[in-house]
């Protein structure tokens, strides 16, 4: 299988996070890469296909901010990396400022989310990393690996946020749309719900995005991804939440992935999109599923009985001594 990978995304690298109410070692470390590139023996860096491809699912402010954020974090005298600490919640009127920590509140909507100054060019690789897997699928591949980092699923249109600032699964669901895909599936089995993929597709019938994850009554992000939020307008019925209880194994992980795909079976997908996170590991720091490095071959090769061509975009899996396993044992259950 392709895989894919640009050096430019080892660059960031926030130093710490807000989590469970004090400041720890940020989790979403480049480490993974590096663990994930000696187990599955490198990858091709990624052709630059520009930006267009990225503003086809984010607001321009939006990419602009992201790009200014660490130069305006410094002129308003701070060290380290830009963090938001303050929301404008439902409700607020739109306001047009541009103190950097208006702007940060604006477009996150979690604190754990910090930007760097090489954020943008990590983010921005990452998603052209999406877009080679892609590519690869619609010129003929079966399937193709995206080592994306930062991951995706949690940014939308217009914020970051679960260590997630440019969705790479919605700039390879949106390219293969553009290529003339007529419906793109996205498949998310990361552990945390994708509420950024969610969000940039709610409304429309022509992208599926069906999510197998922790019960956002429990876990993070805990907004999105309950079982009642089914799209909206002409997107209704084209967004499936499958949540889990804590604790779940193959059994039940497999039964919702199978649902999952029977409902992308009936969308009638013609292209795939896989947002794979390794947090579902029994061993993940931050998660509570039970699945084995095994059970990852299994989920992919369930997926891969489908037929459907596919694009494998990485998320999360924070075990970092585990993760290159997990993402080989996935990658051979397409393989398989
Ligand atoms: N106390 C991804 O897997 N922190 N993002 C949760 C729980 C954010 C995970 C805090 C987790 C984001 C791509
Ligand atoms: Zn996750």
């Amino acid at each position: 299988m392709k895989r894919f990978y640009a050096p430019q995304q080892a660059s960031h690298a926030p130093e710490l996070e807000l989590h469970n109410g004090a400041f720890t070692a940020y989790a979403e470390v480049p480490q993974r890469a590096e663990m994930i590139l000696a187990a599955i023996g490198g990858a091709v860096p990624p052709p630059d296909r520009g930006l267009a491809p990225i503003a086809a699912v984010h607001d321009a402010a939006y990419l602009d901010f992201l790009r200014d954020a660490p130069t305006l974090w410094r002129a308003a005298g701070r060290p380290g990396d830009a963090i938001p600490y303050a929301f404008p919640i439902v409700g607020r009127r739109p306001l047009a400022l541009s103190r950097i920590d208006a702007l940060l509140g604006a477009h996150a909507f979690d604190a754990t989310t910090p930007i760097t100054e090489r954020t943008w060019d990590a983010a921005y690789w990452s998603a052209q990393t999406a877009l080679a897997a892609t590519h690869a699928v619609l010129e003929g591949e079966r399937a193709a690996f995206a080592l994306c980092r930062p991951p995706g699923h949690h940014a939308g249109r217009d914020y970051c946020g679960g260590y997630c600032h440019v969705n790479v699964a919605a700039v390879a669901a949106q390219a293969a749309r553009d290529a003339g895909r007529a419906r793109v599936a996205v498949l998310d089995i990361d552990y945390h719900h994708g509420n950024g993929t969610q969000d940039i597709f709610y409304d429309r019938g022509d992208v599926f995005y069906a999510s197998v994850h922790a019960d956002p009554a429990s876990d993070y992000p805990f907004y999105w991804g309950h079982a009642d939020e089914r799209g909206a307008g002409e997107g209704e019925g084209a967004t499936l939440n499958l949540p889990l209880p804590r604790g779940a194994a193959l059994a039940g992980f497999r039964a919702a992935q199978a649902r999952a795909l029977d409902a992308i079976a009936a969308f009638g997908a013609d292209f795939l999109v896989l947002s794979f996170g390794a947090d579902t590991w029994e061993g993940d720091p931050i998660s509570h599923f039970r699945l084995t490095t095994g059970d990852f071959a299994v989920l992919a090769g369930d997926v891969a009985a489908t037929g459907l061509p596919c694009a494998i975009v990485m998320e999360g899996g924070y075990a970092v001594n585990a993760l290159g396993a997990n993402v080989a044992s996935l990658l051979s259950g397409f393989e398989g």
